[in-house]
């Protein structure tokens, strides 16, 4: 376990009083368009993997996406993982942000500017959460073909905490020349 990891493990340990006793289904939305994208897809998968408190689920395909936001950038490469968890969404936002800072992700970077490897909290179970650091769902997810689509193949009949069938917004949802790439 890398060492950054192990300092925020031995802080959720020693609260591990915060800790939810409820294992919540979470989705997690991966891109990286800089420093060889599937690597870093796949780099963060291994680290998801090792998270404490967490069993991971699944992964879906890698796709190819055209970028949102300025398009003097790369092609990005989106994905999407599933965990359990008994953490509480801050806890996990904080392994997540490492994860983020140790695949070499400068913070500060451009507003929707290209970047090596982001880590979006999608869905938490079915909570709804409004804090300084953190909305969920997430407030791109159903206006994103690169996060809609690999949430579908990974959960087919997920529904968001409103009710509503994430497969129904496809009918309005353009590809957008969304690929999915072989494995
Ligand atoms: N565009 C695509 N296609 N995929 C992303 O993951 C992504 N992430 C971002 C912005 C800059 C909004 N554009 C993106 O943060």
């Amino acid at each position: 376990m890398p060492r950054k990891v192990a300092a925020v493990l031995a802080v959720v340990v020693a609260q591990n009083r915060q800790l939810s006793d409820k294992m919540e289904t979470v989705y997690l939305g991966l891109g990286a368009n800089l420093n060889a994208p599937r690597e870093q897809l796949n780099n963060a998968v291994l680290a998801l993997q090792t998270l404490p408190c967490c069993e991971f689920v699944g992964v879906s395909h890698h796709y190819a996406s055209k970028p949102m936001g300025p398009q003097d950038q790369p092609d990005y490469v989106n994905a999407v993982a599933a965990l359990k968890t008994t953490l509480l969404p801050e806890q996990l936002l904080d392994l997540t942000q490492r994860i983020e800072l140790d695949h070499g992700r400068v913070r500060k970077e451009e507003r929707w500017g290209a970047r090596t490897l982001d880590i979006d909290i999608l869905l938490f179970g079915e909570q709804i959460i409004n804090t300084e650091r953190l909305t969920v769902p997430h407030y791109g997810l159903t206006e994103r073909e690169f996060v809609v689509y690999p949430l579908l193949e990974i959960a087919p009949n997920i529904k968001l905490p409103t009710g509503t069938k994430l497969q129904t917004i496809t009918a309005t949802l353009a590809l957008n020349e969304l690929q999915q790439l072989p494995l």
